[in-house]
Order: C-alpha cells, then structure tokens, then sequence
C-alpha cells in the first residue's frame, strides 16, 4: 500500500471509529415502564379438588384472606391448596385397593402400625390439618366460654394458664410438629405436642386422648409473614381460635364416650 493511501484509510478508519463512538453516545429517550398492575391473584378454596379417591377436601370454611392480618391469605393459600391438597391425594393414592378405602379417618389413624411411614404422614396430614382449619374463625370470640371455659380453669388454673402451656408446648416443639388440646372421657383437658404429621390418635406415642384444638407448628404454616419468629404467629393464632367449633368437638369427645346407661 502506497503511503498516501495508508494515510488515507487509517483516517477514514479514524473517522468511522469516532463516528461509531459518537453514536454511542447518543442520548435515546427510553420510555418508562408502564406502572406495575399490582392485584394479586388469589384462588378460591372451593375450586381445589383432589385427585379420585374415599377421601375429598373438606372445604375451607372461610376465603384464602379471611383471617388477616393474623394468618396471612398467601401462606393459607399455599398451605390448603399445595401441603393439604398433597396429603390427600398421597392419603387417596396408598390406600387405593385396600380394605383403609371404607375406614373414617380416625379408624385409620387408631389401627395405624407407625412403621408404616407413608400412611402415618399422609394419613396423618389429611386429619391433622382439617382440625387445623376448623380450628380458626374470623369471628374468634377470644376465650371459650360455657363447659370448656370451665373446665380450662379446673385444668389449667386460668385462661392465661392454659394459654402459657400452650403456647409453651408449640415453641419448644422441635423442628415440624403440632401442638394440640386433648380430652380424655371424662372432659379432663391436657396440651401435648407431636412431631412431623403424628396426633393423639394414633397408638404408642405416648400421648392419648381426643383432639379438640390443633396448632400446625412447620415453617409452612407462618414462614412467609413471621420468618422465624414462631411466637408470634402462636400469638396471632389465639386471635383467631374458633372457640365454637373447638367446645363442639368437646361435647362431641365426651358424650361419645359416656358409658352406655345400665336399665333397671
Ligand atoms: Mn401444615
């Protein structure tokens, strides 16, 4: 290449690559982001189905959000349509064929060998968490009242006694469990804990009784609004006990095991 013509490209060269520069530095005016849409879609709990099988889900007796600002509507949304709808449909897959189809699930739970894993988490789950559900109202009247009331004071020494060991049982509950308000037949109250899916029906875990109220103490349950400050999801859950339904399943407890009366 002559020089002239070196001279001449390496400028045109220099030019391009100034050009190209330049126009990197171009101002664009880059429109701004439409504002964010921020409702948030909720599913309804009616319209979770599960798979076929002899156990369905019990509705939900109130919507996804109805127990805010205490039980957040994501984490119920999450723990009725994902975690429930999951034990039942395993619960409905495993007992498929066997004579289990045609037990309650209480019969189930009571004959339950525990070495049979699969069934005591699944049966477990599907049992421990409709209590669970029906154990909370958004029209908690706060403390029970009538023959529960009383027999919290007889058991318990007070209210605020009862609520210390409840709410002491579900702290000290190690990793994922439940806490849970028993009664034996005679209504005498206790408060025990369970770990992982087990409850009180179930034979040799060293508690027994009948379960009136059920506290589901696994991270799912309060994790996404209390992170790891499980107490103060057991505080907002006394908000919202459904004291009704709690007394029912008492009255139920004891007159189921009243002795038949001997006729004269
Ligand atoms: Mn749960």
């Amino acid at each position: 290449m002559k020089p002239s013509l070196r001279i001449l490209t390496c400028f045109i060269t220099t030019l391009l690559i100034t050009s190209c520069n330049e126009k990197k530095l171009i101002e664009v005016q880059v429109p701004l982001p439409e504002e964010e849409v921020t409702t948030i879609q909720m599913g309804n709990p009616d319209d979770v189905i599960a798979n076929e099988g002899a156990f369905k889900m019990i509705p939900l007796p109130y919507s996804y959000d109805a127990l805010e600002p205490y039980i957040d509507a994501k984490t119920m949304e999450v723990h009725y349509s994902k975690h429930h709808l999951g034990y039942t449909n395993k619960l409905n897959e495993i007992i498929t064929g066997t004579d289990l189809e045609k037990m309650t699930i209480e019969e189930i739970l009571k004959s339950l060998d525990l070495e049979n894993v699969t069934l005591r988490n699944n049966a477990g789950g599907y049992y421990n968490h409709n209590l669970y559900w029906s154990s909370m109202s958004s029209k908690s009247t706060g403390e029970p009242t009538g023959s529960l009331n009383t027999a919290i004071k007889n058991d318990f020494g007070s209210f605020s006694g009862f609520k210390n060991q409840l709410t002491e049982t579900a702290n000290k509950q190690f990793g994922s469990g439940w806490a849970w308000v028993i009664t034996d037949k005679n209504g005498k109250l206790s408060i025990v804990g369970t770990a992982n899916q087990d409850n009180p029906l179930m034979p040799n875990l060293g508690v027994s009784g009948t379960p009136i109220l059920a506290l589901d103490v696994w991270e799912h349950a309060y994790y996404l609004k209390y992170q790891n400050k499980r107490n103060n999801y057991i505080e907002s859950f006394f908000k919202v006990i459904n004291w009704k339904s709690v007394q029912k399943r008492y009255d139920e407890a004891i007159k189921k095991e009243l002795p038949v009366q001997q006729v004269q």
